[in-house]
């Protein structure tokens, strides 16, 4: 019932221009996907690492606000003693608590704009670029809600401070304005919704508990999108085999005469990722109406199952017009595909 776009991948890491010259593009993937006037525009994920490592030492790129889009270099010595250089996202401490010493990769913005939805021209130089003390190690998984006449990107800010989430507010994605940190470490997977429910705004997010709990979809409101409260738990991961890890929101909710309309992600407990949906009341974004019992996509194409980080289907955005829905996703954690399916084969998944 889902149809995968025949050119896919739509757009691969060769079609991006490293920001600087000592950087290599390891991958585009997880966009933000938005109609704006005649054309698709997407917020792509750019990931870069230093170019040319030598046999001892890992440089990892930091970013630095004296630097203008390029970044410093950290330096790991290659002791196997003491990391674990076998995870292509991360090389973990091995003393003391298992903790994330650093990412391999760092993360930026960059706007792709098409007519058709299938090409897309690919800015040359970064759109966003991380800046702030809880973006050092990067800007990652954009997600754009039009709301009230302006643009709103939740996206994930990565530093040695954790995991947070950020929020961000353009009117012509030519201008941008950060207007902080909106959810406190760890989370991500922040969707907010199209317009106010019942005089507030509404946001799904997936906070991480450590010691009691899973990663969960919470809801939370707010009056002016900076403040949040009456945090709410409304999915857990399930007890089917594809959800058992993780989910979190995926594209911000698209409004449906059936409910609220959520793609989301599922991991299991090899890693593997799935896209899903469920419906939620449209006056009541807390209440699940109905959930789908099987995955929507599952990673079987070769360039969803090899990449940098292997089987993964992940998506930031989708588009809904003439009740088609436009799925845009990361593939494989290094490019970005697109599948399609009708409202109403969607909606027939649902139980
Ligand atoms: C996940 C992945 C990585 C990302 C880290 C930190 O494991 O999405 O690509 O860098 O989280 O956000």
């Amino acid at each position: 019932m889902i149809i995968r776009e025949k050119q896919n991948p739509i757009i691969t890491k060769e079609q991006i221009k490293p920001t600087a010259e000592n950087l290599v593009v390891v991958g585009v993937f997880n966009c933000g996907a938005v109609k704006y006037r005649d054309e698709i525009i997407l917020l792509l994920r750019v990931a870069e690492a230093i170019a040319n490592q030598n046999s001892e030492v890992i440089q990892i790129p930091i970013a630095d606000r004296k630097i203008k889009n390029g970044y410093s270099i950290k330096e790991i010595a290659k002791d196997y003693h003491k990391y674990d250089f076998n995870d292509s996202r991360f090389i973990y401490k091995l003393d003391g608590k298992r903790q994330i010493e650093n990412l391999t990769s760092i993360s930026h913005f960059r706007l792709a704009r098409s007519k058709d939805g299938v090409n897309f021209i690919v800015d040359q130089v970064p759109t966003i670029f991380p800046e702030t003390v809880y973006e050092e190690w990067g800007i990652e998984d954009p997600r754009i809600t039009h709301l009230e006449g302006s643009y709103y990107i939740t996206y994930t800010a990565v530093s040695k401070y954790g995991v947070c989430v950020g929020l961000i507010k353009t009117d012509d994605f030519i201008q941008f304005q950060r207007l902080g940190i909106i959810f406190s470490p760890e989370n991500k997977d922040t969707v907010l919704f199209p317009e106010q429910i019942n005089g507030k705004y509404y946001a799904y997010h997936r906070p991480v508990p450590t010691e009691i709990g899973y990663p969960d979809i919470w809801l939370s409101s707010s009056t002016d999108l900076l403040h949040w409260g009456e945090h709410e738990h409304i999915l857990s991961v399930a007890t089917n085999d594809w959800s058992q890890q993780r989910i979190g929101a995926g594209a911000p909710p698209i409004k449906t005469k059936a409910g609220w309309l959520n793609i989301y992600h599922g991991a299991d407990n090899d890693g593997k990722y799935y896209l899903s949906s469920f419906l939620t009341s449209l006056d009541d974004p807390g209440r699940i109406i109905k959930i789908a019992n099987k995955p929507l996509l599952t990673p079987t194409e070769d360039y969803e199952r090899i990449g940098f980080y292997p089987n993964v289907v992940f998506t930031c955005g989708a588009i809904m017009e003439n009740d088609m829905i436009d799925i845009y996703y990361g593939a494989a954690d290094d490019k970005i595909a697109k599948a399609s399916i009708s409202l109403d084969d969607l909606l027939s998944l649902h139980d």
